[in-house]
Formats: structure tokens, sequence, C-alpha cells
């Protein structure tokens, strides 16, 4: 038989041990160092016990790494593109040694698996990024990861699986790969394409793959990625209720939707060729790999990390070791003169070509403007607008940075009353000394409890701007990279406006309403921003204010102009 269509994959791996071996495990774990997993490493786990990484037995040993690196097979030789480790903290390691046996447990402390180390190492991370990812730049979402997520050593060993993680949502739509198997052989499904996405599907969505299943004459698995993907992309729960609409478009019995619970890395070729295993594992007999697979977007020079049809490129050379059949395509097209999308390569010269961006898309919804009938299917663009509705109906954060006695307080309250007038959506003040006396009271002025204090601000406001409400912070937030990490946090909700009240520190001491700075100056306030301790000038807010140069209410007048320009309110 053609290795590359052999139906149902091949051995899979599942890792979990028997009922009565569980519970013994689970006794004996009581007495193992326990290791709470992160959200990465409990997508990576439920794909190592259930198989879809076969033939991993567990995380990688410092030897496989090694040679996964360098040229993407496992010490055997077993072809392997991906380094799948569990990173740990110096402090979890000190207790470790090869031999140790670790209880892997999800955030709410429930044994998911037992690893038993055999390796453990301080893994050179620019290394890594430069022969993973081809780059060590950190606009790379794999490489930020790696630099700034992963922890500082790695662990590797084989896993003793007790149970799955558990999941509550789209239950139905979740298959282990054995499931997956088992429902293509009930069916009778012997030659399956997989389409891989971490996208809304649209009608070029819909066209690519239904062109694919009948080129192949195959059926189709669409397979979306629910596990992590490249931050800033569209939530899961939404794209799952798209791909549920879209299912009915195509010929009955033909399609079907199963979940992919995977941490995506975006790294370009290497990843297509993983994505191609991981099918093979589910029984797929055939992979669409379309144009920039898996693509993290673009460098510090403006240019895409990885060439368009690399991806296309890495999967031909393996398709035949891996045993799964590469369909390659070309980014569909919608042609006006035909009313149809075709391959990009399959338009002549002369037709004209519509598209719209993902970019341009995002900007339709925000705005709550059209979005033609050839781009997508009415159903599915609904349910993107109930998850996205246009910035006028979505929350927002007003973030006021600056000195002690700049203004903050007085202008975010007449913003504060200003927003109430207009109405339509409830207001939240958090002011610096509000908060200090609700939420901090215990917290002092070092820069590690004034970063607790923002950050609790950041998560109060992201709560209050997800739920469609107005927060107004107005603390002093002196250190910069607490002011991007509540931005980061606030942001995938709704809107944010930094806005720095830039009055100098000669203006406000000499207006000293508090009587502080005399205080600071005579030594009795230590850590006093401006004096003892210090303000870092934003650099990039979206507004900068100077109370010497207008009155509270103009500043209002002028943020709330601002938002009027954004399209937060009307
Ligand atoms: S921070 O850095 O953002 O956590 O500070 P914040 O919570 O906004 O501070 C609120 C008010 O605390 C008073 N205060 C001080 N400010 C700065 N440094 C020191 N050491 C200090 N001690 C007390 C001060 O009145 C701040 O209020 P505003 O409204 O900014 O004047």
């Amino acid at each position: 038989m053609n290795k590359l269509i052999e139906p149902h994959g091949g051995t899979l791996k599942e890792l979990y041990l028997s009922a009565d071996a569980a519970a013994a495990e689970k006794q004996q774990a009581r007495e193992y160092p326990s290791w709470d997993l992160t959200y990465r490493q409990l997508c990576d786990v439920e794909l190592l016990l259930n198989g879809a990484f076969s033939p991993l037995e567990g995380f990688l040993s410092q030897a496989d790494y090694r040679c996964v690196l360098s040229d993407l097979h496992l010490e055997n030789g077993v072809l392997w593109p991906m380094p799948v480790t569990l990173d740990v903290t110096e402090t979890f390691a000190d207790g470790i040694a090869p031999g140790s046996r670790v209880a892997l447990r999800d955030p709410e402390g429930v044994l998911l698996a037992v690893l038993e180390v055999t390796d453990l190492w301080r893994p050179d991370k620019t290394v890594e990024a430069l022969q993973v990812f081809g780059t060590d730049e950190l606009l790379h979402p794999g490489v930020n990861y790696l630099f700034n997520q992963a922890h500082p050593v790695y662990l590797g060993g084989r896993l003793r699986g007790i149970e799955a993680p558990i999941h509550y949502d789209f239950k139905h739509l979740r298959d282990s790969p054995r499931e997956l198997r088992d429902k293509f052989k009930k069916w009778g499904w012997r030659r399956i394409v997989a389409f891989q996405t971490r996208n809304p599907m649209h009608r070029a969505h819909y066209e690519l793959t239904f062109r694919a299943a009948q080129l192949t004459e195959a059926n189709l698995l669409i397979h979306p990625v629910v596990g992590m993907t490249k931050p800033g992309d569209i939530d899961h729960y939404s794209r799952v209720r798209c791909y549920e609409r879209l299912l009915q478009y195509y010929p009955e019995q033909t399609t079907t939707l199963s979940l992919l619970h995977l941490a995506m890395r975006m790294g370009g070729p290497r990843e297509a060729l993983w994505h191609a295993i991981i099918r093979k594992n589910h029984g797929c007999t055939h992979f669409i790999v379309g144009r920039d697979h898996a693509g993290p977007g673009n460098n510090s020079q403006g240019k895409p990390f990885y060439g368009p049809y690399e991806a296309q490129e890495m999967v031909a050379r393996y398709q035949e070791e891996i045993g799964i059949q590469m369909v390659p395509f070309q980014e569909m097209i919608f042609v006006q003169e035909r009313a149809e999308y075709a391959p990009g390569n399959e338009v002549v010269e002369g037709e004209t070509v519509l598209n719209i961006s993902g970019t341009e898309f995002r900007r339709r919804l925000q705005e709550g403007l059209e979005i033609p009938e050839w781009f997508s299917y009415a159903d599915v663009v609904t349910e993107l607008r109930r998850a996205y509705p246009p910035r006028r109906r979505q929350g927002f954060t007003v973030f006021f940075t600056g000195l002690s006695g700049a203004g903050k307080s007085t202008i975010a309250n007449a913003l504060m009353v200003k927003l109430m007038e207009l109405g339509g959506r409830s207001v939240t003040l958090l002011d610096g000394d509000i908060v200090r006396k609700h939420l901090s009271s215990e917290l002092g002025f070092s820069r590690e409890h004034r970063n607790i204090n923002i950050l609790r601000i950041g998560f109060v406001a992201s709560e209050i701007t997800k739920n469609g409400g107005i927060a107004i912070c107005a603390p002093i937030a002196p250190y910069a990279a607490t002011r991007r990490e509540v931005r980061e946090m606030v942001s995938p909700g709704g809107g944010f406006l930094e806005v720095y009240v830039a009055t100098s520190i000669e203006v406000c001491e000499e207006r000293d309403r508090k009587g502080l700075y005399a205080k600071a100056r005579a030594g009795l306030i230590k850590e006093f921003t401006g004096i003892s301790d210090p303000y870092e000038t934003p650099e990039n807010p979206e507004m900068a204010i100077d109370t010497t140069e207008c009155t509270p209410d103009e500043a209002a007048q002028r943020i709330i102009l601002k938002l009027e320009k954004l399209g937060y309110i009307k």
C-alpha cells in the first residue's frame, strides 16, 4: 500500500496508565514534588498523553532536544521538528535530579501525570530561538515566549498519564486521536484531508477546503487549534461558533469538525511539519498546507519571518517520512468577473481581484461597517459581530498617569461626570487615593508595592472594560513596564487610552495641595515620586495634557473628543 495514504494513522502512543496503576501512582504522587503546569504546558501534556505527539513518550531528553534543534529528528532518527520541553524555575529545579519523579498538576491541583525525570539542563535560549525559529527577534511570538515566559531549566523524561485535562466547553467537538480514528473507521472514511486553522473561516477558506477534498477524493476534517494561538487572535469561543455555522455549507456527510488543544509556536515551516505529524496521528491521510502556514507575521524590518511557500517546501520534503500526503494550496482570491474564487496562480491578467485583508476585516467589524457577501457568510459575520461589537458598544479604560498633584484626579472627575452625562455605559473611577484606601491599604510605595497596586487597578479595569463599562484610572503609575502590562491586560477586551498628565515637577511642587512635597523635601516621606523616587515619562501615550495650559474642564473635553474620534463614543 502507498505509505502516504495509509488509513487511520500509524502506531499511536497513548501514555495513560491502566485504572489500577493510575490509582496506585496517585497515592505515591503525594510524596513527589508538585509542578503546577502553565497553560502552554497543559496543552503539551494533553497532546503527549493522548498520543497526538506520537512517537514521543514524554518531554524531550537533552540528547533528543539537541538533535531536534539541529536536524529535526530525535536521537533515534525519527522525524520530530519541534522541541517539546518542560520548563521550570531555578527554585523548583533545585530539589530535582535525574531519577526524581514530579507530579504534574493542573491549576486546580488535579494530578494529570507523573514525570520520571531523566534529564535536567539549562538551555541556551538564543541557540534554540535561532535553530527553531531562524531568528532571535522578540517580535516573533515563539521567540518572545521562549525568552520572556519560558522558565530557565528544562526537565526531560517519560510521562505516566493519570487523567486528561478537563474541558467544559464544546465537549461534543473534542476528540483524542483514538476517538477520531474510531469515528473515521465507523463512518467508513479511509481518505481524510485535514485543515488546520487559528482564524475564523470565511468563503476563501471554504472554497479552499472544498476544492482540496474534491481534488483528493477525500473526506474533510476541519481541525482548528483552540489551545494557544498567536496573541491577539480572535478567541476560540467565537471561532468555534463560526466553524459550526460554516459546516452546514458542505455537502452532507463529507465533512466534520474537531478541536485540537495545541499550543502553537508560530514556527512557520517547522511548525507545518509538526502539524502534519499531529494530523497523521489523528488518522488523516492528507494535510492542507496553504500560503504562510503558521506564519508569525513581520519582523522589525517589516518583512515576513518566513517565505510564503517555505512551509510547503518543508512538508513536501518530509511527507513520505511522515506518511501523510500534503495538499499544497495557493491563496484563494475572489475574481470579480467570474464571481468566484480561484487559486492565486490561476488568475489571468486583466481580471479584477477583490480582497479584504485581516486588518481591514477587523476595522470593518470595529466600526460596524458592511462586510460583503463574497467575503463571508452572513451567519458567520453575525457570530463575529456578536463577539466583537463596534467600538461605540465596547468598554474602554482611560488610564491617567503623572506626578502627585499633576491634576490627574481633577481631570478624571470632570471626565467621569461628562461621560455619565452622555449615558449608555456605567463609569467607574479608580483614583489613586481611592484605590489605596479600598484595594491596596496594606501597600507602601516601594517599586514592588507600586507595581502590585497598579496591576490590581489594571485587573479591575480589564474586567470592567471586558464587560462593556468605562474604567477611569488615575494613579501615579511611575513605571513604564507596569503601564505596558496594564495596557496588555485591558486591550483584548476593549479600548485603552493612556493620558499623560504632563504637569512639571516644579509646578506640582509649587502647588503642593496636600503639603506632601514639603514633607518629602524635609525627608519626612520616603520614596516620594519626583523627589526621591523615579517617574518614567510615557513615550507613546495616546494623549499628553499639561494642566498649566488648560483648565480641567478643557482637558476633559479634549479627552471626550479623542474618544469620539476613536469611535468609542458617538
Ligand atoms: S502609585 O505609584 O501609582 O502606586 O501611587 P498612587 O497609588 O497613585 O499614589 C496615590 C497617592 O499617594 C500619596 N503618596 C505618595 N505619592 C508618591 N510617592 C509617595 N511616597 C507617596 N506617599 C503618599 C499621594 O498623595 C498620591 O496621590 P496623588 O493623587 O497622585 O497626589
